[in-house]
């Protein structure tokens, strides 16, 4: 399992934080995913490389930036 610190510029709302962690989840069920709106960034603990994670947020929409 690997802690990853994610920011998402663009995520706006709680809809938004919502979506990503529901595009996380599908990637990896098992993750822990905190998204934080005031911050745009996203905790995530999971199983899956830092990559797919990045990859599934930008594949529902999100410009991802890499720390
Ligand atoms: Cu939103």
């Amino acid at each position: 399992m690997t802690t990853l610190t994610i920011k998402v510029p663009d995520m706006a709302c709680g809809a938004c934080a919502e979506t990503i962690t529901k595009a996380v989840q599908g990637l990896d069920p098992a993750a822990s995913v905190k998204a934080d709106v005031e911050t745009k960034a996203v905790d995530i603990t999971t199983s899956v490389n830092a990559d797919a994670v990045k990859e599934a947020i930008a594949k529902a929409g999100y410009t991802v930036n890499p720390r």
